[in-house]
């Protein structure tokens, strides 16, 4: 099949399977990638750099080690992409994104992908602890969202490989969401964690949203309405400030 109609019958097929909102947003990336008059081209020729806006929203997991910002993922595209575990499973940052092939990327790759994420590498040690999971799950809104998971947020001596606390700082900065994580039984109360999350909060409230894991384990009825106490507190602190 000669390669025009190839890439037509591609194209066609994309129209037919795309759902709404993914072909909003693919003619609006179009807007400023098309090769001839495409809005990069004509900022280029004006002497500027300008990047294509993303085709998927940003969403960040933070939280504690152990929280279940990991099998959250796995949940939500019903594929177990990302380890888990009570060991400290997520050192690094890890992209999950759909694709048509099932593939990992180094830090280098994606970065190479994600031009927007480049300014990454200026923070010594982050590349090496970067990967991209690339899945082919098409469930709920998956192919909407790419996830940012990180590293598990202790307190105390853990020493990470890279500035863990300006590298989540930094990607909230351009994530569309951040989602917060606090587990019943393990370490909700970690400083770091809180830290982090006034910080975020100072700069971006309506991006932060905030979840409580585990539920299924919060024990008791009385157990569960001190947690959703805890929890409403928590909602109000950084909603007011
Ligand atoms: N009971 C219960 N356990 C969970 C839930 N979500 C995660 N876990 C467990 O908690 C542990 C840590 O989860 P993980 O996703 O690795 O946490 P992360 O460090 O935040 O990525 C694992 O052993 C999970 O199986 C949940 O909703 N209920
Ligand atoms: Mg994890």
């Amino acid at each position: 099949m000669p390669k025009n109609v190839k890439q037509k019958t591609v194209s066609a097929l994309e129209d037919v399977t795309l759902t709404t909102n993914e072909k909003i947003l693919k003619e609006c990336h179009v807007l400023y990638t098309h090769p001839d008059n495409g809005l990069v081209k004509i900022a280029e020729e004006l002497g500027f750099t300008l990047l294509a806006p993303r085709k998927k929203i940003t969403v960040i997991l933070i939280g504690n080690h152990s929280a279940g910002k990991s099998s959250f993922i796995n949940w939500y595209i019903e594929e177990h992409v990302q380890r888990t575990g009570v060991a400290i499973e997520t050192q690094g940052f890890t992209f999950v994104t759909s694709g048509r092939k099932r593939e990992s990327l180094t830090g280098n790759a994606t970065l190479h992908l994600y031009p927007h994420f480049k300014p990454l590498q200026e923070i010594p040690g982050v590349v090496d602890y970067l990967a991209t999971e690339v899945s082919t799950s098409k469930q709920k809104k998956f192919s909407l969202v790419t996830f940012v998971d990180t590293p598990g947020l202790v307190d105390g001596d853990m020493k990470y490989p890279f500035d863990v606390n300006e590298a989540i700082n930094w990607l909230g900065d351009l994530a569309d969401l951040i989602f917060v994580f606090f587990d019943p039984i393990g370490q909700a109360l970690c400083k770091r964690t809180l830290n982090l999350v006034e910080e975020l909060n100072s700069r971006h409230p309506e991006r932060l949203r905030f979840y409580l894991s585990k539920a299924d384990e919060a024990g008791h009825e009385s157990d569960r309405q001190r947690l959703d106490s805890f929890f409403n507190k928590v909602e109000s602190t950084f909603q007011e400030t």
